[in-house]
């Protein structure tokens, strides 16, 4: 048996988040595929695992673990990669994990599913929620502007929190070459030895037709 389980689906970028920590620090590690798409997570069985009814969950050593910033900042140790190296660090890495699941992930992400994955998505919803998203590239863009990394001068779970759903440019419709700080360092991160798109290295894709 693995020493991590992440309960995750390949569409699910809050779970390629881990996935990613998980596979750039060769931890041993095992998906358990989700059946989102087929109802899972609203299912009895798995609200028992996670009462929030979300991907990712995690478990370890008898641990459950929810919220990707939370696996992440638990990874960060376990693993000994990713973390931060002083106070001041931490602080700004939960900075940008806390802006994240607010501005950057929650917008792109649900924009994405009405975009690509949903049969019908309303129209003016979804120019509202694509408006905010390019809003948080756009800030993204600009603090990463002269810089390598989110945080410090190397790669953190606050980068592996952030860029989890922008590999998906096609799915979002966006060219990264208008956001060009954004595009040099998920260039950067896609040259980590281990890296892999999300729908390489989580169970699920393609989804099957129903
Ligand atoms: N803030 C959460 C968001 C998790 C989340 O929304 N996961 C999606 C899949 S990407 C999910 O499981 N949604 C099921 C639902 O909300 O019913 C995190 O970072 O883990």
């Amino acid at each position: 048996m693995a020493e991590y389980t992440l309960h995750c689906f390949a569409q699910s970028g809050n779970a390629y988040k881990p996935a990613l920590a998980l596979e750039l620090a060769q931890a041993d590690w095992t998906p358990r595929f989700v059946d989102y798409f087929g109802g899972e997570t609203r299912s009895p069985a798995y609200r028992a695992v996670n009462v929030m009814g979300e991907v990712p969950v995690l478990e370890h050593r008898g641990r459950t673990l929810t919220q990707s910033g939370v696996i992440l900042d638990y990874l960060a140790g376990t693993l000994g990669r990713f973390g931060a190296a002083d106070d001041d660090e931490r602080r700004e890495i939960l900075r940008w994990l806390l802006w994240d699941n607010h501005k950057l992930t929650s917008y792109t992400a649900t924009y994405r599913f009405m975009r690509a994955l949903s049969k019908d998505p309303d129209p003016g919803a979804m120019a509202e929620f694509g408006k905010r998203a390019r809003a948080a590239w756009a800030v993204l863009d600009a603090h990463l502007s002269g810089r390598r990394y989110v945080v410090g001068e190397r790669l953190t779970i606050a980068d592996l929190s952030l860029c989890a759903y922008l590999f998906w440019d096609d799915e979002i419709g966006v060219d990264w070459a208008a956001f060009p700080a954004i595009e040099a360092w998920l260039a950067r991160i896609r040259a980590e030895p281990r890296w892999k798109h999300p729908y390489a290295l989580m169970p699920g894709h393609p989804r099957p037709r129903s």
